[in-house]
């Protein structure tokens, strides 16, 4: 079976609002898959991530009746922290993550598409290129940039990815990336209310780390 497809995002209802325990439950499936890169700066990835949706569980676990989407942390946390905030709390962590779900988002969509590097069939440097530049690289200082390089040389290779993505079984490439585009639709759908929701809040910061 596919490791996507097992843990889907919920449909958005027509609000768009993100409910946090379903959000919750089906991020939380991302970060184990990091194992099965094996480089170390993997961990460093995995780790970010990981922090990220402790965080923002630790806010929602405090009063879930209160916190049932997104958005109600988001906005009491605007109350409760006055000027420090949008850089602070569940609110950093999630602007944070959710720059991650666009980076993971933008990676498997031009996976999708079938963009590849004619001279290099079997790499997925052009799709990481394009998912860090769209989704990361203005956040990123030099030191930063420098470690997604390094990230960038331990990309696995396509067809490994793929299978990891099929929980290692051998799948046609065109079964898995079918699987793909399936993830791929309530996945953006939630990831794209996640960005909206910042910019209607005015919750978007652009420093870099
Ligand atoms: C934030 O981190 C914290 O997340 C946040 C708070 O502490 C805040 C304070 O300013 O900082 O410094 C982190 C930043 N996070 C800021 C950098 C971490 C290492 C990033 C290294 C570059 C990675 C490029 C990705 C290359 C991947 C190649 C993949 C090949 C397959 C299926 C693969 C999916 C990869 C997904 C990659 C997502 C990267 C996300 C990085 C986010 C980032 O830039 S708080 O913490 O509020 O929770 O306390």
């Amino acid at each position: 079976m596919s490791i996507l497809l097992d843990n889907q995002f919920k449909e958005l209802p027509p609000d768009k609002s993100v409910d946090t325990k379903s959000f919750l439950d089906a991020v939380s499936h991302l970060p184990p898959f990091f194992d099965c890169f094996g480089s170390a700066v993997f961990y460093v990835i995995k780790s970010d991530i990981s922090g990220n949706i402790t965080k923002i569980r630790k806010v929602y676990d405090k009063d879930p009746a209160k916190y049932v989407t997104l958005q109600d942390i988001v906005e009491d946390e605007r109350e409760t922290y006055g000027a420090e905030w949008p850089k602070v709390g569940a609110t950093l962590a999630l602007m944070w993550l959710k720059r991650g779900l666009r980076f993971i988002q933008i990676l498997l969509q031009s996976l999708a598409d079938g963009e590849r590097d004619e001279n290099k069939p079997n790499s997925i440097q052009v799709n990481v290129t394009k998912a860090y530049e769209n989704a990361l690289k203005r956040y990123h200082g030099w030191m930063v940039q420098k470690t997604f390089q390094m990230a960038l040389l331990a990309a696995p290779y396509r067809t490994n990815f793929i299978k990891a993505l099929s929980k290692g079984e051998e799948v046609k490439e065109e079964d898995c990336l079918a699987n793909v585009r399936q993830f791929l639709v309530n996945f953006t759908a939630t990831v794209d209310a996640i960005y909206e929701m910042y910019t209607n809040l005015n919750a978007e910061l652009d420093y870099t780390v």
